[in-house]
């Protein structure tokens, strides 16, 4: 932070991309431009060739662009693409549809082609208010499609589905709230079905399932990516631990983690950021980030940075007062003692299961001794959720839940929730503990990609005393 600000200073140009500096350790092998951080078009490319030859023979894919949702009014919400159809193109525009065949097909006109993306097309007006896009000629030049069109000649296009023996798509998704009119994603839908309407061949599962087998293996460059979204990420968990202090709000925790996203460089939040104070520790999803925090509470935060499409999740809690009570020191070290535990089982081989096996058996080990469950299986009473998932293009990202592979990245996020009430001495209520890292498998075994930031009650707490430059 403080080198920003002085680098802000010093540097008229400092706004311009090339000249950013993230402060990235070499070790950590992430480069410093931001440019050079995007993705190219022969990344896309691989994709689609992986999913073609995980096709069967005489078969189609057809993949749709996310819809774009409305908000109210004239207003949208921010656009997100559908992960699968970004994986497979690298285009972030609504309204669009790409078909990938199997073999190469041979279509009217002398056409010889093996993948076609339909988009809108380039319009001068409209790309005034929203934007511009990529267009025919852009999508063949910078994203290296082999062949596109225009969604207007979808309906024309000479395409016989009848003639495969399988069409593999998702279910088309029907929420398109904009209003039907040529060229946009609900006429594709429309036009789709009704070349489709009376085939028996579709097949709304294979697709996921292959498109996830290949996303459940992140390669170089999406590791690349998940590195920096996960090392801002752990920056922006660094500071507000120097941040922290009583009277502050949830919100303000949030202000200052997402500060620190943007600031270097990560587009979005990949999640609504999670930060939970008191009695909201013990609310799982908890995104309203109103309550004033106090001197008694413990604060979670579970946040994840989306860097060019790829997105952190980290979790720390911390208390409020910068030192943690006798009891939260308690909970926190059995928390911290089943990630550990759900760490090490992070290797080539286990069942992706195994994380959270090794996790609730540590919980439950402990709960019983502190007195705090009466039984074993009463565990899932203050820890209800599952350890572990992808990490990727999606926070909870696609994967198969099967054994884990090289170049997986998953969560490890063991947690123990005891909301005011429950069936134990008052003096654990309110008490909501989660600690998450995330961890890339390699032949070496896990590597915590998001080790930077302080996970133990020794290193917490000296954190929580450095200085913040939110503090003026
Ligand atoms: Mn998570």
């Amino acid at each position: 932070m403080k080198n920003w600000v002085l680098f802000l200073l010093f540097s008229p140009f400092s706004f311009c991309a090339q000249e950013v500096n993230y402060h990235l350790p070499i070790e950590q092998n992430i480069t410093n431009e931001y440019d050079n951080d995007l993705l190219d078009a022969s990344f896309f490319a691989k994709n689609r060739q992986a999913l073609r030859d995980s096709m069967p023979n005489n078969s189609v894919a057809v993949i749709f662009s996310n819809p774009i949702r409305n908000r109210s009014n004239d207003i949208n919400y921010e656009y997100h693409q559908d992960p699968n159809f970004y994986y497979l193109t690298g285009l972030r525009e609504p309204h669009a549809a790409i078909i990938i065949y199997k073999e190469e097909q041979e279509f009217k006109g002398n056409l010889k082609t093996n993948e076609i993306l339909f988009l809108q097309k380039k319009d001068k007006k409209n790309e005034v208010w929203a934007g511009k896009r990529i267009g025919i000629i852009g999508a063949k030049e910078e994203l290296g499609l082999a062949t596109a069109m225009e969604n207007e000649s979808f309906l024309m296009f000479d395409n016989e589905y009848s003639k495969f023996d399988k069409v593999l798509i998702f279910e088309p998704r029907e929420d398109v709230t904009n209003t039907p009119e040529k060229g946009d994603l609900y006429g594709l839908l429309q036009s789709f079905k009704l070349k489709t309407q009376d085939l028996t061949t579709i097949d709304l599962h294979k697709l996921p399932h292959i498109l996830a087998s290949l996303r459940q293996i992140k390669t170089e460059e999406e590791i690349r990516l998940l590195r920096k979204a996960i090392y801002i990420t752990c920056e922006a968990q660094i500071e507000l631990m120097k941040a922290l202090k009583p009277n502050m709000t949830e919100y303000q925790s949030e202000a200052i983690v997402e500060y620190i996203f943007k600031k270097n460089g990560a587009e979005y939040t990949g999640f609504p950021s999670i930060m939970g104070g008191g009695e909201n520790t013990c609310i799982i999803h908890y995104n309203t980030n109103r309550k004033k925090l106090t001197e008694k509470n413990l604060l979670i935060s579970d946040i994840g940075a989306e860097y060019h499409s790829y997105t952190a999740d980290v979790t720390r809690t911390l208390p409020v007062s910068g030192k943690f009570s006798e009891e939260e020191k308690l909970i926190y070290s059995l928390v911290l003692k089943a990630q550990q535990a759900g760490i090490d089982s992070c290797k080539v081989g286990n069942k992706f299961w195994a994380p959270h096996d090794a996790a609730t058996r540590v919980i439950a080990e402990g709960l019983l001794k502190l007195g705090i469950i009466k039984k074993r299986y009463h565990v899932q009473k203050y820890f209800m959720h599952g350890t572990s998932h992808y990490l990727g293009l999606d926070v909870h990202d696609a994967g198969l839940n099967n054994e884990l592979e090289l170049g997986n990245v998953i969560t490890v996020e063991p947690g123990i929730y005891i909301p005011e009430g429950s069936d134990c001495d008052p003096k654990w209520w309110n008490i909501g503990i989660r600690i998450e890292d995330d961890i890339l498998i390699t032949p070496l075994g896990p590597e915590i990609l998001s080790e930077k930031a302080p996970r133990t009650i020794e290193e917490i707490e000296a954190m929580m005393k450095e200085e913040s430059n939110f503090h003026n």
